[in-house]
């Protein structure tokens, strides 16, 4: 009876333990920095949440965070230009937060990343050899 219940705390102990390794393990694996379910590794749009990984034109990066509407890795006036043609039209590629229309809420977008590269990214892309 003493043996076994002694058996039984040890068990536990390291069970415990196996819990805690297990718990910051899994948090230093799976870093998820906008909550969208998606390791960043496996996320085309690391610092916004989408689910849905919505990725019109294919080159790796979200539409949420793929301004870049010519495919020159920045986003600037001339992006801006091509989203002014597709204003209120239902260009997928245009259309950033995939809502079915080209529209004040996609300008918002892009204004947040104007003057910078698409992305971030955590899959490959078509701006770096690596991810980002
Ligand atoms: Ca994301
Ligand atoms: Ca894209
Ligand atoms: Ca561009
Ligand atoms: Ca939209």
């Amino acid at each position: 009876m003493h043996v076994t219940a002694r058996c039984l705390v040890i068990a536990g102990l390291l069970a415990s333990m196996a819990c805690a390794v297990a718990g910051v393990g899994g948090r230093l694996l799976i870093a998820d920095t906008d909550g969208d379910g998606l390791a960043d590794g496996e996320d085309n749009c690391t610092t916004f949440p989408d689910p849905a990984q919505r990725d019109t034109n294919r080159d790796g990066f979200g539409n949420v965070c793929d301004a870049d509407l010519n495919d020159d890795c920045t986003v600037n006036f001339l992006d801006l230009v091509i989203m002014k043609s597709f204003f209120f039209t239902n260009d997928p590629d245009a259309d950033l937060n995939g809502d079915g229309v080209v529209n004040f809420g996609d300008l918002a977008r892009m204004k947040q990343t104007f003057f910078e590269a698409p992305g971030p990214s955590g899959v490959p892309n078509a701006c770096h050899s690596t991810p980002r």
